[in-house]
């Protein structure tokens, strides 16, 4: 309904700056070196590849020690590289393709959902991971700022932010509390409860999953952030969001998580609505398994969720 014919563009987000380990920017040439671009055209797909982070020296600028600001990590990394991915992104919108964008770590959301909610300001988000991922900066308790994407995108305590924000400070149209949603929340920190809490974000964390089932959370998701199916929306996966017994080469595991199927089967509906117009895939680090069948189960599934988003159903 949204994306008017089966157009994407992937955008590739090899960055790792929002995190200190080493890894996760292998994420794209991964699951593409696994058949990513295979499935988008098995499925009907036509694709343009966009490499915005192409020609920035990534290594350097990680290893760079200057790069703090107070508590955050890597601040100027993490605004350019994020400024760039909310340009790829906001082009893909504007050509009336599906972005779909491949990292790397979860500060990238912050650009993501910025360039969704400012091509479709009715749009909603559905987060789905272990963590919520809108700390500020100033409650980052690690100073890794791919645990804060949502709060920047929403503007939260933009005095405190390093200065190298500008370019998203400009952005005036910001992510709304009632925009987004959460599916699969189980390690959330102390002051981010509280903002979920002041805002009145909804989310639904694991518990909500076991209570209630799946297939309800996700009704009760896309109804309350996209009017049960009527706007578009886009979901932002990290795959920390499914167990570590199916996703063991990622940054920041936690047990307890979404089971394969419900991971899957959450995109499945989603889809099902016709309303799917973004999507990431994060967090897949390929360095931190010890085998390689480890590191397959994660990438694969990384392109099981690549899959069910582009349409893959038996229906
Ligand atoms: B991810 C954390 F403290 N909340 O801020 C933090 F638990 O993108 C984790 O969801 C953030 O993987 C996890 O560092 C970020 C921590
Ligand atoms: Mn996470
Ligand atoms: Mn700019
Ligand atoms: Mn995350």
């Amino acid at each position: 309904k949204f994306i008017p014919s089966k157009k994407a563009t992937i955008i590739k987000a090899p960055f790792s700056g929002g995190q200190g380990k080493g890894g996760v920017e292998f994420g794209p040439e991964q699951l593409i070196k696994h058949g990513l671009l295979e499935e988008f055209e098995e499925l009907g797909w036509k694709y343009t590849i966009a490499d915005p982070l192409a020609g920035t020296d990534l290594i350097a600028q990680k290893n760079d020690p200057t790069d703090v600001y107070k508590n955050c990590k890597r601040p100027k990394m993490v605004s350019e590289c994020c400024e760039k991915i909310y340009h790829a992104v906001s082009d893909a919108h504007a050509k009336k393709t599906l972005p779909v964008t491949i990292g790397g770590d979860h500060s990238i959301g912050m650009s993501t959902i910025l360039a969704f909610s400012n091509a479709h300001p009715d749009g909603g988000i559905i987060w789905v991971d272990a963590h919520a991922d809108i700390n500020t900066a100033s409650t980052t308790d690690s100073g890794n700022l791919h645990g804060c994407p949502v709060a920047f995108a929403m503007g939260l305590d933009e005095d405190n932010w390093p200065p190298h924000f500008a370019w998203l400070k400009q952005i005036t149209k910001k992510v709304k509390p009632s925009q987004i949603t959460y599916i699969g929340l189980r390690d959330v920190d102390k002051p981010e409860k509280k903002i979920l809490k002041d805002l009145g974000i909804k989310a639904f964390s694991m518990y909500h999953v076991d209570k209630y089932g799946i297939a309800e959370v996700v009704r009760q998701a896309i109804e309350h952030v996209a009017d049960g199916g009527k706007k578009p929306i886009h979901v932002s996966y990290d795959v920390d969001g499914i167990d570590p017994m199916y996703v063991v080469a990622t940054g920041t595991p936690v047990r307890g998580g979404l089971t394969l199927r419900e991971g899957l089967f959450l995109v499945e509906e989603i889809v099902n609505t016709g309303c799917l117009a973004g999507l990431d895939i994060v967090e897949v680090n390929p360095s931190l398994a010890s085998t390689d069948t480890h590191v397959m189960d994660t990438v694969n599934t990384g392109l099981s969720i690549a899959r069910c988003a582009l349409g893959d159903t038996l229906l």
